[in-house]
């Protein structure tokens, strides 16, 4: 469904400076940091070190980084006997320049696997090889993280099974025992990093996001009956500005999460506005209007403390691949900082949205 701009609030509810506006004690990570919170980005290690502008907006803003890919399987394991941490290393290191934390992500998911995974990994090898390279990677990066992605997306509401997992390979190599031996092993390769579940479509009040977030919050409650080491879950937050807002169904879920002494963390957030339609004045205030309602929302709840943007500037976004691209050709608006590095009204729809952090729980 498409938008009319007509509905949209009007264009200068959030009114855009300049990049010196924005540096410095305006930056979102010396406001986030009066509030005690975290703020920051996913990132790509090459444009860290080869692009300036880049590096300089990263260095800026953020106080926590999350690797975009490069702590992947993927990325880290081009053959089956060879681990590849340059990549990552990288983000450590210009972290540990700014003065910055870092997140993992991610242990284990059903995307984002090397090619020769297929051919290599069988029922009779895959939880030698899992574990392995859940203390190989976790174990390299002990003590150094605020914490790990340790298990991805492994809930799907439609798979058909009463526990709600995902039918993923790892759930068929090694059985739905596999998210416990994940965060087993995380915790004894690392006992500092904040060990994470991290999911998508469980934002909204919608009758398929409410069954999501319950399956979720069935899988973490299980977890914690059985003894299995967790400490926080992740709300991606890929957000589209023509659906309904998050609301009273993701605040419960958090409030639930808290009451059993959980941490969450925003740790994807950008806004699809590719059903939206109007002028880019138009399109960005309709975005910003989501960042201020949703990061709001969220950073009221105690246990609500990191927030993350996956990318950081327009010019570098996913979403816009072909499959998730605007229909017209033109580029998504999504993210605090445009296509050119300028601050968008998201910029300052997110700022906002994090003073609004109540100061009594900082
Ligand atoms: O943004 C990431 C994109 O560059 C990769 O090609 C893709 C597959 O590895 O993953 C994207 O990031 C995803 C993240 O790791 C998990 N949640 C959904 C993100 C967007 O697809």
């Amino acid at each position: 469904m498409a938008v009319a701009a007509g509905a949209l609030p009007a264009a200068d509810l959030f009114a855009q400076g300049t990049t010196s506006d924005v540096r410095g004690a305006k930056s979102l990570r010396a406001h986030a940091q009066l509030r005690g919170l975290l703020v920051g980005c996913a990132v790509v290690p090459g444009k860290l070190h080869g692009e300036r502008d880049y590096a300089d907006l990263v260095g800026a803003q953020a106080n926590i980084l999350v690797a975009e890919n490069a702590m992947k399987w993927k990325a880290l394991r081009p053959a089956p006997d060879k681990f590849d941490f340059r990549g990552a290393d990288a983000i450590l290191a210009f972290a540990s320049r700014h003065g910055q934390k870092v997140r993992g992500h991610n242990l284990c998911w059903h995307e984002a696997l090397p090619d020769w995974f297929a051919g290599t990994v069988t029922k009779d090898n895959a939880r030698q090889i899992f574990t392995e390279h859940i203390r190989t990677v976790a174990g390299r990066y002990a003590r150094k993280l605020h914490s790990w992605d340790v298990v991805n997306e492994a809930i799907d509401t439609k798979s058909g099974r009463p526990d709600g997992l995902r039918k993923s390979p790892w759930l068929e190599l090694i059985g739905p025992e596999y998210i416990d031996v994940a965060f087993r092993t995380a915790r004894a390769a690392d006992p500092k990093a904040l060990l994470t579940y991290n999911d998508y479509g469980i934002e909204e009040d919608s009758a398929e996001q409410t069954a999501k977030r319950e399956g979720v919050l069935q899988l973490v409650q299980g977890m914690k009956k059985r003894g299995v080491p967790i400490d926080a879950v992740g709300v991606q937050s890929h957000l589209s500005a023509s659906d309904p807002l998050p609301g009273a169904g993701l605040r419960e879920f958090v409030r639930e999460l808290g009451r059993m002494k959980l941490q969450v963390f925003v740790t994807e957030l950008d806004i699809n506005e590719r059903k939206v339609e109007g002028s880019v004045a138009e399109r960005d205030a309709a975005v910003a209007r989501v960042y201020k309602d949703y990061v709001t929302m969220m950073v009221a709840e105690p246990n609500v403390s990191a927030v993350l943007t996956w990318g950081i500037t327009d010019r570098y976004t996913w979403l816009d691949a072909p499959k998730y691209a605007r229909p017209d050709g033109q580029p998504q608006g999504c993210l605090p900082f445009d296509a050119n590095y300028e601050p968008a009204p998201a910029f300052f729809a997110l700022r906002d949205a994090l003073d609004s952090r109540r100061s009594n729980e900082q």
